[in-house]
């Protein structure tokens, strides 16, 4: 039998010095460090910070006692004659970054995570949420409520099967039309008449909101902000006239797709997503916190394209620039000469002309399945064509032009990061505070302030593309966590500490994670971490063809942590906007078959993101954002596109976290290809400190390593003098390009 020794160095290139890295260390160790994992796991599992035995029962700060508003939407309940109310997290757009106002779900349950489902009945309040939140729902809300486990490993009944399980015949769901979309409307009918047909429940779209009643101190809405033109020759690559009408070289358009719906004759077609309009006629805003976008519907017909806005005369919300690239006079009326323009409506307009157009056109209007059972409900049965929006799959697909500002984001967006991270280790050390001669100490929140402050050094920059996640030692096993004020801690040496933050540029949007221990790490720690970063390797190193799926993949991700018996409640990767959403559909790399996924294709963009949470211990998670690329491949069978991934972010790993012990040859080379590529990409970066380049270029060096055979199988052997100082030479030379 074969045993394979590997011999390893680090090498601290600025001072060219290098360190042995025992490979033994990890070996023997293994049995032990899974059975201890088993029996924390159990402890923590019942060290729910809530007492919920007690009564009262004990809540920690962190705990929003929503009593109060699950007893008033109980009083709101009876009073329209339902028996069930249920709460999305969505607005009106189905957008998952919403309005301060919109954040209706969160004011009634407390969990502030972005994705849940908040259902109340009479006894009953029930939350459904992912594996991202499972934590933070036990930190976050009181004990009133039931968490419902989403997830295809789990069986906790989905809502619409809980509610035909556990309401009464003649009882009615209450739902605001605006916040419910189509396909989750169609899966309640649909559970509700099957499920239990012996029973009568039935949908009352009730107009007004009953949270909106019960929210005295609801923020206002105010989504007014200044709309601004993406510029296709410098930014898009294809002009809104391309993509509404002609098509670009080799893409299809708005009105060619309403074309080819068999054995339909589409008259319009209605955009409700607001990164589907904002792409669309490459305009961008900021009503959204995060997302470039702006409140708007839109409605293309066979003849003339329509775009609803707040505020739609006002010359500050709509510039004249922006009437000029829609090529309408400065009322928004009328198109400027013979060529074609969008018309600017004002926002409430739309529903008059939706039930216009379901009066006067012939034939049938396409709308998502996304779209609001308000959408739905405008159009008769006759008249409606409900289908994903082709638009999902144009935006996802980058043109090169967006493919290569991606990319160019990432380069800014990682410099940014590394500065970041030279800066944290700076205070770590615990250098002396040349202004006050303290030692500095920094926390969560302060990282946080400085992801905004060191992106927004660059001109491009348009803010961050969600909330800093910076989850200091146990907080990093919170996958979704936010820090607040007060529950933000220190960071020390004492943990790992999870960052996971991105940009908006007008190059793109971006999304990384990485995963820091300024200490010395456990054992186990190492093993999570290695299992994880090899997981991204495999990934981004794997060849899938033309129709696979992200959830075809998605295991590569994970077999580095399964054959370690660990895992992750989470995707492993979502797709990501071009200077839009942070996460953006028709791909995934997610087990688990969704409504109108498609197939991953070139000039994709998604992440590449494996974890491992320990609660209450540790969390840690390695995300990089992947372009689809043709892959090199000897053959073509049936003469499919082969694909694979390229790595566009650009930030170096911990190497005190990594066991290279567990490396095969192929994933070490990777690891060393991906440092080159850091060091020859950001290296020179004008906006690269010289705190950052010698930060980055110390968790860049090359590791090199020789493979030997051992005959004495199960035993590892030290490595020769002969070949350390061999290596040590190469290193060293490695080291000086
Ligand atoms: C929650 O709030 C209600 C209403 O204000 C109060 O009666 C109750 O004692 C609170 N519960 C706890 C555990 O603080
Ligand atoms: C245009 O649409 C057709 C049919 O859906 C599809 O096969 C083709 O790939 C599309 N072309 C582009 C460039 O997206
Ligand atoms: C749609 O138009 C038809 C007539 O073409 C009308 O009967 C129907 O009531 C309208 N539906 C709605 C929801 O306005
Ligand atoms: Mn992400």
């Amino acid at each position: 039998m074969k045993e394979k020794l590997l011999v390893l160095w680090i090498c601290v290139t600025a001072g060219l010095l290098c360190v042995t890295a025992s490979p033994m260390a990890s070996g023997p160790e293994g049995v032990g460090v899974v059975s201890q994992r088993g029996s924390r796991v159990r402890r923590q599992s019942e060290g729910d910070v809530r007492n919920c035995d007690l009564d009262p029962p004990y809540y920690p700060s962190t705990v929003t006692n929503t009593t109060v508003q699950v007893a008033n939407l109980r009083r709101e309940m009876v009073a329209n004659g339902i028996a069930a109310y249920v709460v999305p997290s969505e607005d009106a757009h189905g957008s998952e970054y919403v309005a301060s106002r919109d954040k209706r779900r969160a004011f009634l349950s407390g969990l502030m995570g972005s994705a849940g489902l908040a259902i109340v009945t009479a006894t009953e309040a029930k939350l459904w949420t992912d594996g991202r939140y499972f934590l933070q729902v036990k930190k976050e809300m009181d004990c009133q409520w039931d968490l419902m486990r989403v997830g295809a490993t789990f069986d906790d009944p989905s809502p619409e099967d809980w509610l035909a399980d556990n309401l009464n015949n003649m009882d009615m769901i209450g739902f605001d039309p605006a916040l419910m979309s189509v396909s989750d409307y169609e899966d309640y009918e649909a559970a509700l008449k099957t499920k239990m047909p012996d029973k009568t429940i039935t949908m009352k779209s009730i107009q007004v909101n009953l949270i909106d009643n019960i929210w005295d101190d609801q923020p206002p809405y105010n989504p007014k902000t200044v709309i601004t033109v993406l510029d296709a020759a410098k930014y898009t690559g294809e002009t809104w006239q391309q993509k509404v009408i002609d098509g670009a070289p080799g893409q299809n358009s708005t009105r060619w797709e309403m074309g080819q719906v068999k054995g339909e004759t589409i008259d319009a077609f209605v955009i409700t997503k607001l990164d589907e309009i904002a792409w669309l006629f490459n305009l961008r805003g900021d009503d959204v916190p995060y997302n470039p976008m702006f409140v708007s519907y839109a409605i293309v017909t066979k003849t003339d394209t329509m775009l609803y806005l707040y505020d739609s005369a006002s010359s500050v919300r709509v510039p004249a620039a922006v009437k000029t690239h829609l090529n309408v006079n400065a009322a928004g009326s009328t198109c400027l000469n013979s060529n074609p323009c969008v018309i600017v409506k004002d926002y409430p307009v739309f529903f008059d002309d939706l039930r216009g157009f379901n009066e006067s056109l012939a034939n049938k209007i396409w709308i998502s399945d996304q779209a609001s059972y308000a959408v739905y409900e405008s159009i008769s049965d006759a008249k409606r064509y409900v289908a994903a929006s082709p638009l999902l799959l144009m935006k996802a697909v980058k043109s090169d032009m967006e493919a290569q500002g991606m990319e160019e984001a990432h380069t800014m967006d990682s410099v940014a990061l590394c500065n970041i991270g030279a800066w944290m280790q700076e205070k770590i050390d615990g250098l002396k505070d040349p202004m006050t001669g303290d030692k500095t100490v920094i926390s969560e929140q302060i990282v946080m302030d400085k992801c905004i402050e060191e992106r927004a050094k660059f001109a491009d920059n348009r803010g961050l593309s969600f909330g800093t996640i910076a989850g200091m030692g146990p907080h990093g096993a919170i996958i979704h966590y936010t820090s607040t004020p007060e529950t933000d801690v220190p960071i020390t040496k004492d943990g790992t500490f999870l960052l996971d933050s991105g940009g908006q540029y007008l190059q793109g949007t971006c999304d990384i994670t990485r995963t820091f221990h300024f200490g010395t790490p456990t054992a186990f720690m190492k093993e999570a971490y290695t299992r994880v970063l090899l997981g991204s390797f495999d990934l981004a190193m794997s060849v899938f063809r033309t129709g696979i799926y992200g959830r075809d993949i998605d295991s590569i991700a994970r077999n580095q942590l399964w054959s370690g018996g660990l895992d992750y409640n989470h995707g492993t990767g979502h797709g990501i906007g071009h200077f839009l959403n942070v996460h953006e559909g028709p791909a995934r790399i997610r087990v688990g078959v969704r409504a109108g996924e498609k197939p991953l294709d070139l000039n994709m963009f998604q992440s590449d993101e494996p974890g491992y949470y320990e609660d209450g211990s540790f969390g840690i998670r390695i995300e990089n954002v992947v372009r689809t690329v043709p892959a090199d491949v000897a053959h073509q069978f049936e003469g499919y596109q082969y694909m694979t991934f390229k790595m566009i972010s650009l930030v170096p790993y911990e190497p005190s976290l990594i066991d290279f012990g567990m490396f095969n040859n192929k994933q070490l080379e990777y690891y060393n290809t991906y440092n080159k590529m850091v060091r020859d990409k950001i290296g020179d970066h004008s906006m690269l400190s010289e705190a950052g380049k010698a930060w980055m270029m110390s968790k860049t060096a090359p590791v090199e390593y020789t493979f030997e055979l051992s005959t004495s199988s199960g035993q590892r052997t030290a490595p020769s003098l002969v070949a350390i100082l061999v290596t040590m030479i190469l290193s060293t030379l490695y080291s000086l390009w």
